[in-house]
């Protein structure tokens, strides 16, 4: 029985099933690598201090407050009420470049480097062969999340170690996304 079936049976079912617990389906081989893919992006731009902090439980740190509040203030009022929510991403098309430091940097601006890593994650992951978008982007207004999916997450790190490569020392800092050989071993 899949996950789906199993979720409805348990709901069926409800009192024989005193508790309940479902997970959506998902699609492993590709949510995997673009979970992976915003720790990779911001390990190569050497951003998981700035704007990840330090490993742990994620809280935001204050660059990714500083994005958000920018990304909030420019796309609010897109879906007709000002109420600090972004409703539909898909309309905002805010630039992190609009708050790039002009003098030292600061919490409250973000470096060309910080800037880069940004729009990358925005992207998502590309198919560097085909030009395919492999796995959604990150959406403007979800910044608050980023800092708990700078560094590696168990699941998608478990995923390559003993799925993909069959390395259980596997890290994605020896990975590279823009490999085609590599991203297709996925
Ligand atoms: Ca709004």
């Amino acid at each position: 029985m899949n996950t789906r079936n199993a979720c409805f049976t348990s709901l069926e079912f409800s009192r024989v099933f005193k508790s309940n617990t479902c997970a959506p389906a998902n699609y492993p081989t590709r949510m995997w690598p673009g979970e992976t893919y915003a720790g990779w992006v911001a390990y190569k731009y050497d951003t998981q201090l700035s704007l990840g902090g330090e490993p742990g439980p994620p809280a935001p740190t204050p660059k990714l407050i500083t994005l958000n509040n920018a990304v909030i203030a420019a796309c609010d009022a897109i879906d007709g009420v000002e109420d600090g929510v972004v409703s539909d991403p898909t309309q905002c098309d805010f630039d992190p470049a609009t708050i790039l430091c002009e003098g030292e940097e600061a919490d409250e601006c973000l470096t060309q480097t910080e800037v880069d890593m940004v729009n990358d994650i925005y992207a998502g992951l590309i198919d560097p062969t085909t030009g395919e978008q492999f796995w959604p982007g990150y959406e403007r207004g979800s910044e608050l999340e980023w800092a708990g999916h700078i560094y590696p997450f168990i699941i998608p790190l478990g995923y390559f170690q003993n799925v993909v490569v069959d390395d259980p020392e596997w890290s994605y800092e020896t990975f590279d996304f823009t490999d085609p050989t590599t991203l297709r071993a996925c």
